[in-house]
């Protein structure tokens, strides 16, 4: 259904101050959310663009208690380190709150009484997970297990990240405390649900036959939970650390983050603009939009919609944008295996690359299906796009004007036929720009955005204005007049991707004030304007420095992974003639060789000082076999010869795991005689 808006109210999630963000929460949400309301405010329309940290809810509990501090300490820590460094990559929130701040305290608990009063809640007394030893109920993230929906072992209390899926913690096949490890009992509390089930019927409505234009990945996945048949959903849970539930009797009871989270819009309009922020929310003629990831969308088109109707004052989403997941280097973003980019690192040690990253998660952005960054691929995009097309072509044009005209634009005489297509085509790219951005298409947007560059590339080439220059300088004039054209297109093209290159561009084509209008004109601009010296816009990116980038991650992961590494635990006690038993020799490798038709195996010759042996040992995977010849090692000498693809191994090889998990042998540190026995 068309609508004619007037505004656009557009929020992007309040990523959890538990951590600072990564190139994934950018690519889903925050560059998307940023060219969309850069565009539209390009577009001279009336647009607040809110942002937030979510500083409640288990995910801050959790690692606060692992850092032995407060939960404040470490929102308070995130919040700010989230904040500044989304303002240094340029995203151009309008406000950026936290949900710890005493205006949402107050419009989180107002909200809840509201509804509390309409009796739009049931308040419920059921058997809920219990940690005896935490002396504490279990909830959210506190609990971990089986999801019943798609199998997944790590689902937490109230959401499966795998398949989406909202739960209740008791919905969790074989639960575990995520505090102790233990296995949690039941134990009675009472608790105040939101009956979903009542607002089935609006909400299928709403979203099924209202919205059909919504992206497939959101209106499938509402779909198909509207299908299954929505449940009351608890809104308050036994924790310290929240909103207090403001109900009298309800002590130690605090808001669900995920109903106080999205009420954080409205708080950080509140703060933003004071008693004028119910027309960004309440006036039909207000459009919202909220920018999210796929994890988040039942909270955005399900719950927080249901509590808005729930009121009965609010508007609802017009849309719900949201985008698949971004992995990187072919892996899954893990937060907790290090294996991520951070925005804030990223700043330090790429200074002033704000846009080229911006361009490459744009670029690359998991729209329709998750994606991966790879920072082979953010160094080609630099190089043979940003530098050799794009920045190429601006210099150049500058440049020349600089050379021949002192940096004043000249004035044109007859355009040509093919300066006429090239100033045509600016215009249909400038429509397919528009139209992707209209759409929330970024990646077919930024595509049209470089074609001009590619048209202005060429344009130069075919022209050869350095050659012209000396047998019909008249003509020159026309092509650097047109190529200005395209140089001011493309500062205007690139604001919503690329801001501060825009900034440079427009400064030195002294452009005042940069609107969408202007896309697609053959006089954006004027001739006589004095150009400023060009400013480099990019550079070339070294190997080196993508290099460096790619170790780091291999680097953190494993440092990682040693962190977490636990050993087995030791195995019931044996007594010396058990032990005595096993026989472990030293001996030196003679010969080694891949087992045909087995990828794991490898045959040794071993000098075990009594006439030689053979070993077959599963460590293929790990050694090339050459690199093992010559080297000592243990091996159980009275193991039972037994056939492995056709080779009888009389023997095993001892080995262990290194730092990264791989198989070494062991061996002694000094050479000793083949056959001596350890003990
Ligand atoms: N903090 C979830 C997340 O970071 C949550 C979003 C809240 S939006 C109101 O994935
Ligand atoms: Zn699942």
């Amino acid at each position: 259904m068309e609508k004619n808006f007037k505004r656009t109210l557009i929020t992007s999630a309040l990523p959890y101050a538990n951590g600072p963000v990564h190139i994934g929460h950018l690519a889903g949400v925050y560059v998307p959310a940023d060219i969309y309301a850069r565009f539209l405010r390009l577009r001279g329309e009336e647009v607040m663009f809110v942002g937030g940290s979510d500083e409640h809810g288990v995910p801050i509990t959790i690692k606060a208690k692992a850092e032995g501090v407060t939960p404040q300490d470490i929102v308070d820590r995130y919040h700010a380190i989230i904040r500044d460094s989304f303002a240094e990559l340029g995203i151009s929130f309008d406000v950026y709150g936290r949900t710890t701040s005493e205006t949402h305290r107050k419009t989180a608990s107002d909200f809840f009484r509201k509804l509390y009063d309409k009796g739009e809640f049931v308040e419920k007394t059921s058997m809920q997970l219990y940690d005896e030893q935490a002396g504490q109920f279990l909830a959210d993230r506190y609990v971990t297990g089986t999801c019943p929906h798609c199998g997944f072992e790590r689902a937490y209390g109230d959401q499966c990240e795998k398949c989406g899926t909202s739960l209740n913690a008791t919905d969790l096949i074989n639960p575990r405390s995520a505090i102790t490890g233990n296995e949690p009992v039941l134990r009675e509390t009472s608790h105040w649900y939101l009956p979903l089930d009542k607002w089935e019927p609006r909400l299928r409505e709403w979203i099924l036959e209202e919205h059909k234009e919504w992206k497939p990945n959101v209106y499938g996945q509402c779909k198909s939970w509207l299908d299954m048949g929505l449940q009351p959903r608890a809104v308050s849970r036994d924790l310290d650390w929240g909103i207090p539930v403001p109900v009298e009797g309800a002590e130690g009871k605090v808001l669900y983050v995920w109903f106080d989270a999205p009420i954080g819009y409205i708080s950080n309009t509140i703060d933003a603009c004071g008693d004028d922020w119910e027309k960004w929310w309440k006036d039909p003629e207000t459009r919202m939009l909220h920018f999210i990831g796929k994890d988040n969308i039942v909270f955005h088109c399900i719950v927080f919609p249901a509590m808005l109707m729930a009121d009965g004052t609010y508007n609802l989403p017009d849309n719900v944008p949201a985008n698949e997941f971004l992995n990187l280097e072919d892996d899954k973003i893990s937060t907790s295996q290090n294996w991520a980019v951070w925005l804030h690192e990223y700043l330090k040690e790429l200074p002033g690359k704000q846009d080229v990253l911006r361009y490459v998660l744009t670029a690359n952005a998991p729209e329709t299906r998750d994606n991966n960054f790879t920072w082979k691929d953010f160094q080609t995009r630099n190089n043979s796009e940003l530098v050799a097309i794009l920045g190429n072509f601006v210099n150049r044009a500058i440049v020349l004007m600089h050379k021949y005209y002192d940096g004043i634009v000249p004035e044109r005489g007859e355009l040509t036929a093919t300066d006429r297509e090239v100033l045509d085509s600016l215009k249909r790219d400038a429509e397919a720009l528009t139209a992707g951005l209209e759409n929330f298409k970024f990646r077919d947007a930024l595509k049209a955005a470089m074609e001009m560059a590619r048209t202005g590339n060429k344009y130069l080439a075919d022209e050869e204005p350095w050659k012209l220059i000396k047998t019909d300088p008249e003509r020159v004039k026309t092509i650097l007049y047109v190529a200005a054209q395209i140089c001011g297109n493309l500062c205007v093209a690139f604001e919503p991707f690329m801001p501060f290159m825009a900034e440079k561009l427009s400064r030195t084509l002294k452009l005042k004030e940069l609107s969408w209008d202007m896309l697609g004109s053959d006089s954006i601009v004027a001739a006589g304007t004095v150009l400023s010296e060009p400013e480099l816009l990019f550079e070339k990116i070294d190997d080196s420095v993508v290099e460096a980038q790619v170790n780091k991650l291999v680097e953190a992961r494993k440092a990682n992974l040693l962190k977490k590494w636990k050993p087995e635990s030791v195995k019931a006690t044996v007594d010396f003639p058990t032990f005595e038993k096993m026989d472990i020799r030293v001996g030196k490798v003679l010969e080694c060789r891949k087992v045909p038709k087995a990828d794991k195996l490898l045959e040794f010759k071993i000098d075990d000082g009594m006439g030689g042996r053979t070993i077959v040992s599963g460590i293929a995977k790990f050694y090339a076999p050459e690199d093992l010849v010559g080297k000592e090692v243990c091996f159980m000498a009275n193991f039972e010869p037994r056939k492995l693809k056709g080779v009888v191994s009389e023997g095993m090889i001892l080995s262990a795991q290194d730092a990264d998990g791989r198989l070494v042998v062991i061996g002694p540190t000094v050479a000793v005689r083949p056959g001596s026995s350890v003990g």
